[in-house]
């Protein structure tokens, strides 16, 4: 169902504003950053923290402000920023990117279901670091296209897996950054045990985030004896009365 919208949203998007404008437009973009490696400390779970207004489940902070909401993110001590930029379902704007860009300094990841190049290069545009890639949604070529073309363009691709098949095509590709799901995206149930069983298969020198369902300093505590180097939140920092607070409360 998501797939379907996004193609018919895509189709519209370029219709609208061609790739080839994007692409002329590329060197107005900030310039790229590192992310991925932003997030290697040894013994420590770095945060990734999300600004997500809703999820397919229903709203969470609806009238969030997304710039003031990243602020509140910096000051709590994460180690990088994900935008959900997805409308439909997630309540995102692809201008909330380039908004958080001016406002603060962390790395930014460009969440969204990313299906064409078209995307890679509106992520560029408004100043993201990183990509995310989901492997389950992408042909093993389409995954190694559009990772090259982000490391073309100097941005770090996070390749989500949920499974050991999408572990294999991530792997395959050569991922060098990949974020374990702990959501099956079929059925929105959460477990970090997908992360407990998937991350010994992963080798050492890649580096490993576990997202989803994260709330609690414990679940972070098992993540570190995992050797996780980081940490995806969006809802419990979303869904707190005080992010920051709670941020503070998560960050090592
Ligand atoms: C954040 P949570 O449970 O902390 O809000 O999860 C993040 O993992 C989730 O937003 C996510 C996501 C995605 C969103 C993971 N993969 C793919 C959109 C698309």
């Amino acid at each position: 169902k998501i797939l379907t919208h996004k193609r018919a949203e895509l189709s519209l998007r370029k219709k609208r504003c061609p790739q080839s404008q994007l692409e002329a437009s590329l060197h107005l973009a900030p310039p790229p950053r590192p992310f991925a490696q932003a997030l290697r400390f040894p013994g420590k779970v770095r945060i990734i923290a999300e600004i997500k207004r809703a999820s397919p489940r229903g709203p969470i902070r609806p009238d969030a402000d997304p710039v003031k909401i990243a602020r509140l993110y910096q000051r709590g001590g994460a180690a990088a920023v994900s935008v959900l930029v997805d409308e439909r379902f997630f309540g995102g704007k692809p201008a909330f990117l380039r908004l958080v860009r001016w406002e603060i300094d962390l790395p930014l990841l460009y969440k969204e279901f990313v299906l064409d190049p078209y995307q890679v290069y509106e992520a560029r545009l408004l100043g993201a670091d990183a990509v995310l890639l989901i492997a389950r949604l992408l042909r093993t070529e389409e995954l190694r296209m559009l990772k090259e073309l982000a490391a073309s363009l100097g941005m770090d691709s996070l390749v989500e897996v949920h499974s050991r098949d999408d572990l294999q095509k991530a792997l395959a590709v050569g991922a060098e950054f990949i974020g374990i799901n702990n959501r099956d995206l079929a059925t929105f149930r959460v477990s970090l045990q997908t992360t407990r069983l998937l991350r010994p298969l992963i080798p050492p020198e890649v580096v490993v985030v576990s997202a989803s369902g994260i709330s609690s300093p414990l679940a972070l505590t098992c993540l570190r004896e995992w050797k996780v180097d980081a940490a995806l939140i969006g809802e419990a920092l979303m869904a707190a009365p005080d992010p920051e607070a709670k941020l503070r409360e998560l960050v090592t």
